[in-house]
């Protein structure tokens, strides 16, 4: 029995060991959903999860979601307001309705970049501000990925998206540098922020173990190598994931009590071209000739942010 097949007043009638659940319709060496996987396995079963549009929307098809907990879709904008109105219906189940308290669930948004960096960035920040008890995943694949990968305020300096494409005016792709999103949150002052790599299971199990034992606004950004917008092989996943951390371009780290600390180091850092050498988003900058200013300006940026800690 497959879902197209089911009334939908029958549903709550079926056994649910009986359905067929459809296969994930999202793309092979997809690095944020092993990322997610990973940070699931560790949360257990008892969450309840919003849902901004985007890639991972394709996760849930009415009325299965891969995991046991309830998954709550919303507009772009809106997945930390989301948050609010399911953590505000747990507490008055529990203050008023009897729900007993061995039955409360942790709220925990999923969105992409687009969503996280921009649309529902406003909200979000009133959401920390008021101190809401909330886990937020952004998997960042730092572009628009299910629309065709527009350029989002996480896309890197230098990269090519649909809407920043290389052109003779701009011969650059994205002029922009990313958004400092960790640095925004911890401008809230929120119990714990980490950045996670799907390549560094331990770092991002442990990094879950911690948040999930506190309370509050605490964020999780993780790095989400896209075969499909990044263009590279699905089976570089882990290659670029680990070269994303080993050039030093993304920091493994952790914001707890106004304290940043690195998880993993990078001792001998490598130059930042072989990472971006293997992406087609990069292409531009060694074809068909080599953009040493722009791969300069790259490499500045990375060495800039190490520089206090060497
Ligand atoms: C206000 C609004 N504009 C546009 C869209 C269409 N849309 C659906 S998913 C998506 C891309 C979301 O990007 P991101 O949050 O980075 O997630 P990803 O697709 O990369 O997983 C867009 C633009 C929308 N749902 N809502
Ligand atoms: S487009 Fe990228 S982020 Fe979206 S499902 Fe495919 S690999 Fe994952
Ligand atoms: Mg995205």
């Amino acid at each position: 029995m497959t879902t197209d097949t089911i009334p939908i007043k029958k549903i709550k009638e079926i056994n649910r060991d009986e359905l067929v659940a459809p296969g994930t319709p999202l793309c092979a060496g997809c690095g944020g959903l092993e990322a997610l996987r990973l940070a699931q396995k560790e949360l257990g079963e008892n969450v309840l999860f919003t849902n901004a549009a985007g890639c991972f929307t394709l996760l849930s098809v009415y009325p299965f979601t891969p995991f046991r907990g309830s998954w709550l879709y919303t507009s772009m904008s809106s997945p930390a307001a989301a948050a609010q109105g399911i953590r505000d219906a747990l507490d008055v189940r529990m203050d008023k309705r009897g729900l007993d308290r061995s039955e409360d669930m942790q709220v925990m948004v999923i969105a992409g970049d687009g969503s996280t960096y921009d649309m529902g960035l406003s909200p979000t920040s009133a959401a920390i501000h008021r101190g809401l008890d909330f886990i937020y995943f952004c998997y960042d694949n730092e572009g628009y990925g299910n629309t065709g990968f527009q350029l989002s305020a996480a896309s890197p300096l230098g990269s090519a998206t649909q809407t920043a494409p290389p052109t003779r005016l701009h011969p650059s792709g994205t002029e922009a540098g990313k958004k400092d999103l960790f640095s925004i949150w911890a401008a809230h002052h929120p119990p714990y922020i980490a950045t996670v790599s799907p390549r560094e299971p331990l770092d991002l199990i442990n990094k879950v173990r911690k948040a999930q034992a506190l309370k509050g606004p605490r964020l999780f950004i993780s790095l989400a190598p896209c075969p499909t917008g990044w263009g590279f092989d699905p089976r570089q996943m882990h290659l670029i994931a680990k070269l994303a951390v080993d050039t030093g371009i993304f920091p493994l780290k952790e914001y707890e009590g106004g304290t940043v600390v690195h998880t993993r180091v990078p001792r001998k850092r490598q130059p930042v071209e072989t990472y971006l050498e293997l992406q087609k988003r990069f292409r531009h900058l060694f074809v068909p000739e080599k953009r040493e200013d722009i791969i300069a300006a790259i490499q500045k940026s990375v060495d800039d942010y190490w520089g206090p800690y060497e």
